[in-house]
């Protein structure tokens, strides 16, 4: 088997599905976000069951889809211990290993791109993230990059590989797909035969342009790319969003519900609800669906039946999950059965510790609004 490589043409990002053939469990690497419906399109189609979601690094091109995989399908996050993501499940330590079936990768610490960053070796293929591009190598100039701890990388760890294993790099802005050790080693211009004073000339002299997207990137990546901006008590009415009726704040749901306006649908599995807490009176829907599935009978009956029972009929549906991913997967479908249907901001939990970078007060528990715990 070779690796899928999957390309984000608006920042030539290549991201990397690795799968067990008989288990089909599966391990993302850089996925990003404005890519997740063909992700999970390919998922869905090859059958696959995604564990883990891994990030090469903090990016400050584009933003990582890994919170969104882990809310839609299950996937456990995982990222580089050195970078910051203090969201993600696993903190990747030198040497860690991630299986799925039979088969497994190692996490390599290639520090210099960045300080955390790391490349993941899959049997004779090793997925390089920035650290080693296609006759290049990561920027040093920002991130706590270093020229001398990428020099250590490249030629200490990854070089040290054998000359046959395969480069997967983390982008290309030419086109190419793939090296090899032995060809980089041999004939990268940054890097082949180049001491550590002329490798640092061409590092601090490259100039080249900041990323475009760097300032709104890197806090999102430091969260696993989950954002939940505007989601403040301030949001008094609807917010409009593409596929269904809007976005409101916990305190706008609360003010619909209890007044009779809407019905509260709560989309998480039982198992989150006994062990996190739930609102009472809310109606269990559980959402187990990809967005795009054709159809989710389970899902459709039981939410037609939580709103027809409601009075009046035609009211508002609002949609309640974890985080605020899941619910607007669900307020599209709930939209696609013709209901008139908002999606709760930054959910039933939402992570109030976010509220000191970026400007969030947390989920409908840190809201002073009713729930219970069992
Ligand atoms: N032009 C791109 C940024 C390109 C860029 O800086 N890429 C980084 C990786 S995140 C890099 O290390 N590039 C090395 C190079 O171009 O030599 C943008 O605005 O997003
Ligand atoms: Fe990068």
């Amino acid at each position: 088997m070779t690796p899928l490589q999957l390309f984000d043409p608006a920042s030539s990002t290549y991201t990397y599905l690795l799968f067990d053939e008989v288990t089909r469990e599966a391990l993302i690497i850089d996925p990003v976000d404005q890519q997740i419906e063909r992700d999970l399109a390919i998922l869905r189609e090859q059958g696959l069951k995604l564990l883990w979601t891994l990030e090469t690094h903090a990016h400050a091109d584009h933003i990582t889809s890994a919170g969104q995989l882990a809310e839609l399908v299950g996937a456990r996050t995982a990222a580089p211990s050195g970078c910051g993501i203090h969201t993600a499940a696993m903190q990747l330590k030198q040497g860690d290993i991630l299986r799925f079936g039979q088969e497994q990768v190692t996490a390599l610490h290639t520090p210099g791109h960045t300080a955390g960053s790391m490349s993941f070796l899959w049997r004779d293929h090793v997925f390089t993230g920035d650290t080693l591009l296609i006759n290049g190598c990561g920027r040093t100039d920002f991130q706590s990059g270093s020229p001398e701890a990428l020099y250590d990388s490249l030629t200490q760890v990854l070089f040290g590989l054998p000359n046959a294993t395969t480069v997967w790099p983390g982008h290309d802005y030419q086109g190419r797909t793939r090296s090899t050790i032995g060809a980089e080693k041999l004939s990268n211009p940054r890097i082949a035969g180049k001491s550590l004073a002329e490798f640092r000339a061409i590092m601090d002299g490259l100039n080249l342009p900041r990323p475009k997207r760097i300032d709104e990137a890197v806090p999102a990546n430091l969260h696993s790319g989950l954002r939940h901006d505007a989601g403040g008590a301030e949001l008094t009415h609807p917010r409009p969003a593409a596929g269904y009726a809007g976005d409101v704040s916990p305190e706008l749901a609360y003010r619909w519900w209890t007044s009779g306006e809407a019905v509260l649908v709560d989309v998480r599995t039982d198992a989150e609800r006994e062990w996190v807490g739930f609102v009472p009176g809310a109606v269990p829907v559980a959402w187990k669906q990809w967005p795009g599935m054709a159809m989710n009978p389970t899902f459709d009956t039981a939410l037609q039946a939580a709103v027809q029972l409601a009075e009046p009929k035609a009211m508002k549906v609002l949609l309640l999950c974890r985080s605020g991913v899941r619910s607007i997967a669900a307020a599209k479908r709930a939209t696609e059965l013709g209901l008139v249907a908002y999606n709760i901001l930054e959910g039933f939990e939402g992570d109030p510790d976010d509220h000191a970078h970026r400007g969030q007060q947390g989920g409908w528990r840190h809201r002073g609004l009713p729930w219970r715990q069992n």
